[in-house]
């Protein structure tokens, strides 16, 4: 016992630009390094928690990138002086984002600090990032993130115990006293509960007996924290061979690369893939919230896809069959294939902004039960973040049962439902006026004032015509809380359903990245094994013509096509 701490204030001023974007605050590492920076946003969200943070539990734990543990020290000193009453951290503060969501349900926190950039690149160089999780597990949603920015624009002081340290490489608690009151401090295994969970979600004999059946998987966490969770799991419990998790020791700067599962940064799976060794790959994001699957011989599951193979073979999983499958949810730019599963089985199908934590409050009022994302999210109920592992287990599930290849699921999902084939073209790095601009010029196009002139205009490119049938800024109102989120995305609808959408990153830590995506629906079943971006082409053509993002961005070619 830590007898005697005292706290105290530090004068400190607004800080600009500590506005929290899709998911929590992103920024370069050296921005939170700076004096004062980490500790204003701390305290902005400790205000934004309210009442409830006198007495309150918060489980803290990031991805293990540089500077992590910095903040989490910092962390610690100022949940001791504001009257916290217990943090959670995971051991060597890591916890994965859906770990962590798991373990503020189990533990019935009052919420959590999540310490990540997710997939943006880390290290002295990189970026960092916190985020606020509410007490379901999930992301907090914009009315909190809001109040978040507002106390950082109006703060004055903060408050700092600087006696509060503790050993994070050590699993137990301390206890303190601060200012009279009780604090502790309780290091956890970040990765026991959620296993435990996992376990209850997928029957973990019946995916062994399959991976032990001929089959060999890859599973790559490309250096971020899913390391020890895919040892734990692929080695540990399903007793494969320690070279089937790859890249699995998290490093601070992710190696000098990108922890982004997708075809560009995570092209040494999809290369290794395409020995046709290997049945199944996938691999993590930094923080483990996002996943990629692929199959023999590199074939690329699209993530709009992974979500609706998923909900058409729910009753693979052991939990959609006790729970069943309440609803369905896609973000927007999503391919719409995840619809027409709904519609075949007639579940309802929600349509909300990019972000997870739009998801929440559907899944909290029983609606969904699995959602997804195109920016390789994919989750269901049993927590409030998307959950790479989770999918894969999800994935491996169905490959057991139905003792198919990844593509031939595919191929058999495509001949019952058709093909939403989909693509999205990223222009990473822009500048944000020339950004902004092309947005204005988007803007303009689907004014209701000028839409006479745009509904009913008519593109072709190689003999394929398209008449845009409707066009609007995205707005979303909640269904169950009614609150509406305005300018979400453009979207250019066409008459045979097909979808251009225009919408700049709300992830990134500087400059603008645009982004194009890309939705068409085909039924001719000749087309189904053909590769989208051939297939897109046309479209995506007409996409870029409408929106002059060459002129504006001065970009002639996208940094990542998904
Ligand atoms: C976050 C959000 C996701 C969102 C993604 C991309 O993911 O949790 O819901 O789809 O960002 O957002 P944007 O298109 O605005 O960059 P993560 O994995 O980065 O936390």
């Amino acid at each position: 016992m830590n007898m005697g701490l005292r706290s105290e204030s530090v004068a400190t001023k607004p800080i600009d630009g500590q506005k929290p974007g899709t998911s929590g605050l992103r920024k370069k590492t050296t921005i939170f390094q700076q004096p004062h920076y980490t500790e204003n946003f701390v305290q902005s969200t400790f205000a934004a928690i309210g009442d409830d943070l006198v007495g309150s539990t918060l489980v803290v734990g990031g991805d293990g990138r540089f500077f992590m543990k910095d903040a989490v020290a910092i962390i610690v000193k100022m949940a001791a002086a504001n009257q916290v009453r217990k943090l959670i951290i995971g051991q060597n503060g890591l916890f994965s984002t859906p770990a962590l969501s798991c373990v503020i349900k189990k533990r019935q926190a009052t919420g959590g600090i999540i310490l990540t950039a997710s997939h943006n690149p880390g290290g002295a160089d990189g970026d960092f990032g916190i985020k606020y999780n509410t007490a379901n597990g999930g992301p907090a949603p914009e009315k909190i993130t809001n109040q978040i920015y507002e106390h950082t624009k109006v703060i004055s002081e903060y408050r700092m115990c600087q006696g509060a340290v503790v050993d994070i490489g050590e699993i137990g608690t301390t206890d303190f006293t601060v200012d009279g009151q009780p604090f502790s401090v309780e290091v956890v295994d970040p990765v026991a509960d959620y296993v435990l969970l996992m376990k209850d979600i997928f029957d973990f004999a019946a995916i062994k007996e399959y991976l032990h059946g001929g089959v060999k998987v890859v599973i790559n966490s490309m250096h971020g924290v899913m390391g020890v969770y895919a040892k734990e799991i692929f080695v540990n419990e399903f007793g494969l061979p320690e070279d089937s998790c790859v890249n699995c020791d998290p490093k601070d700067d992710f190696g000098g690369h990108h922890p982004d599962p997708n075809l560009t940064y995570a092209a040494d799976l999809v290369d290794l893939l395409k020995k046709g060794i290997h049945g199944f790959g996938a691999a993590f994001d930094g923080d483990g919230d996002r996943n990629m699957v692929l199959g023999q011989n590199g074939f690329f599951v699209s993530p709009s896809d992974s979500v609706a193979v998923i909900a058409a073979n729910a009753d693979c999983i052991p939990y959609f069959k006790s729970t069943g499958v309440k609803g369905l949810a896609r973000s927007m730019p999503t391919g719409a294939s995840l619809d027409r599963v709904a519609a075949k089985k007639n579940i309802d199908c929600y349509e909300v902004p990019t972000g997870w934590k739009f998801f929440g409050n559907l899944m909290d009022a029983g609606k969904v039960s699995l959602c997804g994302e195109e920016s390789y999210g994919t989750g269901s109920d049993h927590i409030r973040e998307k959950d790479g592992c989770w999918a894969v287990l999800a994935w491996l599930s169905i490959l057991a049962s139905r003792k198919q290849s990844v593509e031939e699921v595919l191929m058999d999902h495509w001949a019952t439902y058709g093909r939403n084939f989909f693509t999205r073209w990223d222009y990473e790095g822009v500048d944000a006026e020339k950004a902004k601009a092309m947005m204005a010029h988007l803007r303009t196009l689907i004014d209701s004032s000028q839409t006479k002139d745009f509904i009913g205009r008519s593109f072709a490119q190689e003999g394929k015509t398209y008449v845009i049938s409707e066009a609007d800024d995205f707005e979303y109102k909640d269904p169950i809380d009614e609150s509406i989120a305005k300018n979400q995305g453009i979207r250019i609808i066409m008459k045979d359903g097909s979808r251009i959408v225009f919408r700049l990153s709300g992830t990134s830590s500087s400059g603008a990245t645009v982004r194009m995506y890309i939705d068409n629906y085909i039924d001719d079943p000749s087309t189904f094994g053909q590769d989208a971006q051939a297939v897109l082409k046309p479209f995506a053509r007409i996409a870029l013509e409408i929106s002059k993002l060459t002129e504006f961005t001065g970009r002639d070619a996208p940094t990542v096509i998904t």
